[in-house]
């Protein structure tokens, strides 16, 4: 990669292993909805094929429905928004949440002058408590910017998430690096033309990850790809 202008970041299980903590906070709210549903790791683990945290649970609501279930889609929709702010006050009580080596590769790329965004399937609230909790700082002021969920009309797999980061950072996206952590972002950067990375995570580990460009341990210095760490921590200017 010749001209890399900037890398974007998806944010659950990339940023962070935030993916456990959604998990709980649907738990908990499924708890507290009076609801006898609760997914497991191995369950959840099935269930991230599906991008989305209220997609995932009109799947589940399928997959479990006998027939004149009462639930109805605006329950969903309340179930949904009870678990954002379950995750919030998880996330908040967290210290240390991003993964080994983020803070320092988002750190190092900025100082070279490269574009940092974030491209996610959730939503802004839950990438604010993030950055809030992980930096101290707003996703503003994290991000040159950002592409969430909630503002196309397809997740991942799709590349709209993918294309919108790059639309607002003006590039294209030959001059860009994805970060991902599962086969669906994976496909969502590669069919958005970008050049991947994929750092699996706890809940990816075992996914396909063929199309990927690089794939690495962890976002550490010493385990990123040769042409990233000459560019990004070199200390010559190019
Ligand atoms: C992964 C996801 C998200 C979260 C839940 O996002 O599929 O849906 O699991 O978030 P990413 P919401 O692209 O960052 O890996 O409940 O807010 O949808
Ligand atoms: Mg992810």
């Amino acid at each position: 990669m010749k001209d890399l202008r900037a890398l974007i970041f998806d944010v659950d299980g990339t940023l962070a292993e935030t993916e456990e903590i959604h998990r709980q906070a649907f738990n908990q709210t499924f708890l507290n909805k009076g609801l006898s549903w609760k997914w497991s790791e191995e369950k959840y683990k099935e269930l991230l094929k599906i991008s989305g945290g209220l997609e995932r649970l009109s799947a589940y609501k399928l997959e479990v429905e006998q027939k004149n279930s009462s639930i109805s889609s605006e329950l969903l929709s309340e179930i949904h928004e009870t678990k954002t702010k379950k995750f919030a006050e998880l996330v908040k009580k967290k210290k240390n949440l991003l993964r080994p080596g983020i803070k320092a590769l988002i750190e190092a790329a900025k100082a070279k002058g490269i574009l940092v965004a974030a491209a996610t399937a959730t939503s802004m609230p839950n990438l604010e408590v993030l950055c809030q909790s992980s930096w101290g700082l707003p996703a503003r002021e994290v991000f040159y910017t950002t592409a969430t969920g909630n503002e196309v009309i397809k997740k991942k797999p799709a590349p709209d998430i993918f294309l919108l980061a790059l639309e607002r950072l003006r590039i294209s996206a030959s001059s860009a690096l994805a970060l991902e952590d599962s086969r669906n972002g994976l496909l969502s950067a590669k069919s958005a033309g970008l050049t991947t990375i994929v750092c699996p995570s706890k809940y990816t580990l075992f996914e396909n990850f063929n199309e990927a460009d690089f794939i690495c341990k962890s976002y550490v210095k010493n385990q990123l790809p040769n042409f990233l760490t000459n560019k990004i921590f070199s200390n010559r200017n190019s």
